[in-house]
């Protein structure tokens, strides 16, 4: 096992006996060969695409067992044998495929013709195809950094796929970026061009998965969500998608049994399909890393719809519930139906044996500023910015963890001066959403957008912005980028911010260790990349002073 894809890596190097998110010897072992194994099967369908014998469930198995090695996402040795096994089946397929297509194909790569006979082979073979099989440092960190990014838009790709949208030309990449990470005739410089294009495809993933999101459940408005509990049974749901929120709110209806966020799904709030059902009561708790805590005194049953689950206590294992490509050796999990639906009623006749959550707060939190409301808001920001009332923003969007150096990021939007907003999305949000920061001329100082993957309308409202004051340079826009990061998704927002043209990105509380030292320079010479040091010296560096 060598593991070094998220911000928690042991002792900022990679994990090797055990994840410090809990991920077991054996289950990363088995990542890295369903990733390997992901590799041969891009490398073949690109083939399949170009001789018109491509399969959409290619397409899906391809962004679902991306998705499934995402950190926090699923733990269960079981569900990466079967999706080995499948992933070889689909692969065998495609090579049939494409001989009665009368293609020709180089099958010299073990990737592409790996064999097993037992899970012992597998296992074997898995403990020999991870992270540290490049040899070379720095063609290493950029395969990585490429496979990473990928991983993050799979997830993007996902949730637009569950809604119905999807986009060929963004599958068509993910595999050309997979199978290009296999090549070895590739330089370090073809990679740094890969990576760029890895952010283009990640913006037009962000971008389809906000169309997939506004069309079906309308643009996020401002909202107020309580932050407190009612008298009543209830489900927590936690994660992203927004289709497994909608059944649960329709399957719950009427029941008595009451519907919180907890985590990234918190945004649901803000989207105007969500606010007719009276039983979804608010947001439960903070970001995804309190959940052991919180899930306990929450009292009812949790659904994961995707990550970021913490390997879970006795004392709530029995009520947590998976569903998606999420899972948990001992966990129930929740099947998708052929029609797309899930029967979540197990769950709901479990939570009415349940006693209603415990309160841990009260109040409100506002959010709801995606690009949408922003932009109607427009006039409004622009004539603060104008007569200075707004100095400058500070885009603090990307994830929360465990780290007690994360208390930095509460310190600095503490310390922020008055005449700033902090644009945020993600998880990292939950460091000062509850601070009261208060507001500028009616405008809250701190602007949620959403999601991780909503950290695309931030950028689309940079864009505006640079518009609106007639600038030729998105950085020559008063804002600074103080961003957060833990998991893949975080890679595929930071490659598209860089796609975009943004400079001078302040990544902490770590930068990863998958960066190795020149791919490290690379990204300082020419994105101005930087880490963070303390609040005090940053706020300096970030006013200008
Ligand atoms: Fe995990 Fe947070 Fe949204 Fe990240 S809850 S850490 S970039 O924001 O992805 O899933
Ligand atoms: Fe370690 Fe992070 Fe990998 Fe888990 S996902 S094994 S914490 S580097």
């Amino acid at each position: 096992m060598f593991c070094y894809q998220c911000q928690e890596a042991s002792q900022g190097i990679g994990c090797t006996v055990r994840g410090v998110c809990g991920k077991t010897y054996d289950v990363a072992n088995l990542q890295d060969l369903l990733i390997f194994t992901l590799k041969g099967i891009s490398f073949l369908n690109l083939k399949a695409r170009e001789a018109g014998v491509n399969k959409e469930k290619t397409d899906r198995f391809l962004f679902e067992g991306l998705f499934s090695t995402i950190t926090n996402v699923n733990f269960d040795r079981n569900f990466f044998i079967n999706k080995i096994k499948e992933a070889v089946a689909l692969r065998e397929e495609i090579k049939e495929d494409l001989k009665k297509a009368g293609i020709e194909v180089d099958e010299s790569c073990e990737a592409i013709n790996w064999v097993y006979d037992t899970d012992e082979d597998i296992e074997a073979i898995a403990a020999e195809v991870g992270v540290l099989s490049t040899k070379d440092e720095d063609i290493r960190s950029l395969r990585e950094l490429i496979t990473y990014g990928v991983k993050g838009m799979a997830a993007y790709a996902y949730h637009a796929y569950q809604l119905g949208y999807k986009d060929d030309n963004i599958f068509r990449f993910m595999e050309k970026a997979l199978a290009k990470v296999l090549d070895d005739s590739l330089t370090a410089d073809d990679y740094v061009a890969l990576a760029m294009e890895t952010g283009k495809y990640g913006v037009d993933t962000m971008a389809l998965l906000d169309k997939a999101n506004t069309s079906t459940y309308g643009h996020p408005e401002i909202t107020k969500v309580n932050i407190g509990v009612r008298n009543n049974p209830g489900i927590l749901i936690s994660g992203h998608d927004l289709k497994d929120l909608e059944q649960l709110l329709e399957q719950t209806a009427g029941t008595g049994v009451d519907v919180y966020t907890h985590g990234e799904m918190l945004p649901a709030h803000y989207y105007p399909a969500f606010k007719k059902y009276p039983h979804f009561v608010g947001n439960y708790g903070n970001a995804w890393w309190q959940q052991d805590r919180e899930f306990e005194l929450f009292n009812g049953p949790i659904l994961m719809t995707t990550n970021c689950l913490v390997p879970p206590k006795d004392s709530y294992k029995d009520r947590v519930y998976t569903t998606g490509v999420v899972g948990f050796e001992g966990v129930k999990y929740i099947p998708e139906g052929p029609d797309g639906k899930k029967d979540f009623s197990e769950i709901i006749e479990h939570a009415k044996r349940c006693k209603p959550p415990v309160e841990i707060e009260r109040g409100e939190i506002i959010g709801g500023f995606a690009h949408n409301q922003v932009l109607e808001l427009a006039d409004k920001i622009v004539e603060a910015v104008k007569t200075g009332a707004i100095k400058r923003f500070f885009v603090m969007a990307g994830c929360d963890g465990r780290m007690k150096s994360r208390t930095y990021y509460t310190e600095f939007a503490k310390a922020l001066p008055k005449d700033t907003v902090i644009l945020t999305a993600g998880c990292a949000k939950y460091r000062y959403n509850k601070l009261n920061l208060g507001d500028i001329n009616g405008i809250p100082r701190v602007l949620d957008a959403g999601q991780c993957n909503d950290s695309y309308s931030l950028a689309v409202i940079a864009m505006k912005l640079k518009e609106v004051f007639g600038l030729n340079d998105i950085n020559k826009l008063p804002i600074s980028y103080n961003i957060a990061w833990y998991e893949q998704k975080a890679v595929i927002v930071l490659l598209a911010l860089l796609y975009l043209g943004v400079k001078n990105i302040h990544l902490g509380p770590t930068l990863p260790a998958f960066l190795s030292p020149n791919v490290t320079k690379v990204l300082v010479d020419k994105f101005g990349i930087g880490g963070i040091t303390n609040v005090e010296d940053d706020m300096k560096m970030f006013m200008g002073e």
